[in-house]
């Protein structure tokens, strides 16, 4: 199956005909289309017809503009189990999460719709007489927004959403393992009413990305994906003088202290470990155990990880889907390697499934490594895979501690039933999301997502924060004094 950009309200191929293939990552064989492979020249295309529209765009009144996304999140709902479907198939995930990925994108149209009647200013007094001032939110332009194929509709939506409901246009550069989600949402917000021109999809590879950043009428990039890319983006736009918003990598601590309920942080830890098969910036990927409830605690754990069903995402039954490409199995593989090799002491998993269902896929065994010390680098750098780290620790204070030993500051999690340690965890843990008894993953559309360290830089999309993201405060003064005056001076001491 050929399928397009989309740019100018129009289905349209790359300039130079050329294609990238998506492949089923549980059955290769399984080839789910081909899609353009865009150049710079598609993505000054592109930006032209974004940068069009946005002259008229901008002038749209913001509750009407909020309409068209609000009708976007109904068109998700009615289409929820094709477009669920359609994402398993391009990248695995089991379909139960699948399907709330798509409502997790519905929850953000509803949000972002609803607040095309809000986008809130301040008046403040003025420190002069007969004079008054104002602040409003103004759209920034045109936005450039890349972003991986973990959460192929629900990250986009995180940001495309509220982007449009600012008054910006937007010129998107979905990952190449998720372009289909792409391509069905592009058609969803068509359907919605959005001019021609206002959003626009340009498939391809890091060149388009670049381009995107580049391109002299893109003022704004948001970016979700890895820290490796994420600097990429933030140099380029620090010497281009652009704003940008980006989400990157985590290394998700989760605390278990023996007065915890511990069968629900047995069950914490494997959803927050294995869900998405660890393909989550969120993923639990370092347990910190209190030694004195260790051993059990890890006995049940291993069993649990070995009852989770491996296998393709829309069969009955599967928890845990296949990695998204060979080189991101690879990637997986090669940290188990220098797991065993740094010392740690591997419980479950650490291969490849290749026999029978998973003859044709990427799939890994849920994996636990104990025994892990933070200068190991499982301990330290973000795996994206089924593999969860073990560290005992014998207070929570040491617990802290070890969870801030880390460049990244994404998701935490604590599991305790002593009010007092709850609180110093989310005051000392350093980090843009802490659960109290729920693992790492989990967030909800209404609410600010993003973290500190090298997992950002210092925005929060979801919620009213992202609104922070997408628009500029113009600042207002109106004197109807009829004289000059003089701000600081002409002020009566
Ligand atoms: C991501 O992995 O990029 O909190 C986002 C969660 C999801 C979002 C994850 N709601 O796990």
């Amino acid at each position: 199956m050929q399928l397009l950009n989309y740019i100018a309200g129009q289905w349209v191929p790359s300039r130079s005909g050329r294609t990238f293939r998506n492949l089923n990552p549980a059955d290769t064989r399984d080839c789910v289309g081909e899609f353009p492979l865009s150049s710079a020249e598609d993505v000054a295309l592109a930006v032209e017809a974004a940068a069009e529209a946005y002259r008229s765009w901008r002038l749209v009144p913001a509750p009407q503009r909020g309409e068209i996304v609000r009708r976007a999140g109904q068109l998700l709902r009615e289409r929820k189990e094709e477009l669920a479907r359609a994402m398993v198939r391009e990248m695995g995930k089991p379909l139960v999460e699948a399907r709330g990925d798509v409502q997790e994108a519905i929850d953000t149209a509803d949000y972002a719709a609803s607040e095309g009647r809000r986008l809130f200013g301040y008046t403040t007094p003025s420190e002069l007489p007969n004079k008054v001032n104002l602040s409003f939110r103004m759209p920034v332009g045109v936005c450039g927004i890349i972003t991986a194929w973990n959460f192929p509709i629900a990250v986009p939506s995180w940001k495309i959403f509220p982007a449009l409901v600012s008054g910006n246009t937007v010129v998107w550069k979905p990952s190449e393992d998720a372009p289909l989600c792409a391509n069905l949402l592009a058609q969803i917000l068509q359907e919605a009413g959005l001019p021609p021109g206002v959003f626009n999809v340009v498939h391809g590879d890091a060149e388009a990305g670049e381009a995107l950043v580049r391109h002299p009428g893109v003022r704004l990039i948001a970016f979700t994906g890895s820290t490796a890319v994420g600097r990429r983006i933030a140099t380029l736009c620090g010497e281009l003088n652009k704003k940008c918003s980006l989400e990157m990598g985590g290394k998700n601590p989760l605390i278990v202290l023996p007065d915890a309920d511990l069968d629900l942080a047995l069950q914490g830890v494997l959803w927050g470990a294995f869900g998405t098969s660890g393909q989550r910036c969120t993923a639990t990927s370092r347990l910190l155990l209190h030694r004195d409830i260790a051993e059990h605690f890890l006995e049940r754990l291993c069993a649990a990880t070995q009852q989770l069903r491996v296998g393709n995402g829309l069969e009955e039954g599967v928890n845990v889907g296949p990695i998204i490409n060979a080189r991101q199995l690879e990637r997986i593989e090669h940290y188990v390697e220098l797991g065993r090799r740094q010392g740690a002491r591997l419980l479950v998993g650490g291969h490849r499934l290749t026999e029978g269902e998973y003859a044709h896929g990427y799939f890994f065994a849920p994996t636990i490594f104990a025994d892990v010390t933070p200068e190991m680098t499982i301990f330290r750098e973000e795996i994206f895979g089924p593999v969860l780290s073990v560290t005992l620790v014998d207070s929570l204070e040491h617990a802290i501690a070890l969870a801030n030993d880390s460049d990244y500051g994404l998701s935490s999690s604590i599991y305790t039933r002593d009010i007092v340690a709850a609180f110093r965890a989310i005051r000392d843990l350093e980090a843009g999301i802490t659960y109290v008894n729920a693992p790492t993953i989990g967030a909800e559309a209404h609410m600010p997502f993003g973290g500190v360290k090298a997992t950002g830089n210092g925005h929060r999309e979801g919620g009213w924060t992202v609104f922070d993201i997408f628009t500029e405060w113009k600042t207002v003064y109106i004197d109807y004094s009829g004289r000059l005056q003089r701000a600081q001076i002409d002020v009566e001491q």
